[in-house]
């Protein structure tokens, strides 16, 4: 790097993570939803993603796009070799009315914690990268961790190819229309094996800092969880000129579906089962649907009872369609099987942070995916609402700018 760049890192130092979070808190802003919609490749994911390349060439890092869609910000060591890299980062994408630091948290925190580092030494021991991964919601897509399913092999190219946003369009012409092959997406085992360790910070989300009153936790596991779509086929007709009696309702069959889930999940002790999205068809207020389509989000700890609660939400599904006169398919899109984190790496974080408790969570990451593929560990960042997937969802500064230090401490530490 040229020693002017580097210059201009040291003077960067000022930048702090609430600085960066202020910089993106109006991109993707959600009036009708509240909190923030920012799926892949819309224009608000887009503006991220043109802010994080900015935000990494100004500290100097060598910024590339990979086959799948992931962005790459390089601070290489001399002659540029990448063997054994310490990786962080996280995603920019979000939920439908998500919060503001489910994901873009854990990618400011890793830019200042390269500014921290930047200003302790002039070249990194081993390589250091700041990735940012696309699709990590699912929100557009409909499988979880798409970028890096794709990047270690975990989802078909061709399946990844064909899945279809809510308005038809196939995710390869979309990455087209943004600048992929999508005759390459898929396992990249050059890049996989660049990757040394993956530390990646994220809001916590729940509550276990605010109980333990501690501003960092490190990761051990996360969740089991899966999705699967469910489709009830009734009849549609006309709300005015249709006698209840005559009625095969696939609205009345999944609403009863739904209760009938909850009651599922909350007789099964650890379990977890959610129906967030429902959409009927045609979705007319004077009109009957015909179909009705929905989404389940199932999790537990142990995979098998996972599975076997799908199992019976499927057969009280069908016995409920039986008897509205409707019938009901289910279909998995997306399972993640329950990942307990690299205990070395574990123990590793634990040194550089005696204080920080270890806890288990409930939600989905690309350092799960990665997790079976090379030392993968988590920070969380205490979140004072405990709420997630939310407005709600918040960070104070304070405990922002711990994090960014703490992940500057733990990649440090890695780097010996
Ligand atoms: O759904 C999840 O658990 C994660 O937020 N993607
Ligand atoms: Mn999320
Ligand atoms: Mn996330």
């Amino acid at each position: 790097m040229t020693p002017g760049t580097e210059a201009a890192s040291r003077a960067e130092l000022t930048a702090t993570v609430t600085g960066l979070m202020s910089e993106i808190a109006g991109t993707g802003t959600d009036h009708l939803r509240g909190g923030y919609t920012r799926p892949v490749y819309s224009t608000a994911e887009l503006d991220l993603r043109e802010w994080f390349i900015e935000q990494a060439t100004k500290r100097g890092l060598a910024v590339e796009t990979d086959r799948n869609g992931a962005i790459w910000a390089w601070w290489n060591v001399p002659g540029g070799d990448r063997s054994n890299s310490l990786v962080t980062g996280s995603h920019l994408d979000s939920v439908p009315g998500g919060g503001a630091f489910d994901g873009p948290l854990g990618v400011a925190s890793a830019l200042i914690a390269v500014d921290i580092l930047k200003a302790r030494m002039d070249t990194p021991p081993r390589p250091l990268a700041v990735v940012v991964f696309p699709e990590e919601e699912g929100s557009r897509f409909g499988v979880a961790c798409l970028g890096s399913r794709l990047m270690t092999g975990a989802i078909d190219p061709d399946k990844a190819r064909n899945l279809r946003d809510p308005d038809g369009s196939t995710f390869a012409d979309v990455a087209k229309a943004h600048g992929l092959d999508p005759r390459f997406v898929g396992k990249d085992d050059k890049l996989l094996g660049q990757i040394g360790a993956f530390v990646e910070l994220h809001v916590e989300q729940g509550r276990g800092l605010i109980d333990l009153n501690q501003p960092i936790a490190i990761a051990e596991s996360i969740l089991g969880h899966g999705r699967w779509r469910l489709s009830v086929h009734g009849q549609g007709n006309h709300a005015g000129t249709t006698l209840m009696a005559d009625r095969h309702d696939p609205v009345v069959a999944a609403a009863r579906m739904v209760t009938g889930i909850r009651d599922i999940a909350r007789n099964a002790a650890n379990a977890r089962a959610t129906v967030g999205r429902l959409q009927p068809v045609p979705g007319g207020t004077n009109v009957i649907a015909s179909r009705v389509d929905f989404w389940l989000d199932v999790r537990h700890p142990d995979d098998a009872v996972a599975a076997a609660l799908v199992e019976s939400i499927h057969t009280q599904a069908r016995l409920i369609a039986a008897e509205e006169g409707c019938s009901v398919g289910l279909r998995e899109e997306s399972l993640s099987p329950t990942v307990h984190f690299d205990r070395g790496l574990q123990k590793e974080l634990q040194l550089a942070l005696p204080q920080a408790p270890v806890l288990d969570t409930g939600a989905g990451h690309d350092a799960g995916v990665l997790a079976p593929f090379v030392p993968t560990a988590m920070v969380f960042v205490r979140n004072p609402s405990g709420v997630s997937h939310s407005p709600e969802e918040h960070v104070v500064d304070e405990d922002a700018e711990t994090g960014a230090q703490t992940l500057a401490d733990a990649l440090h530490g890695l780097m010996a």
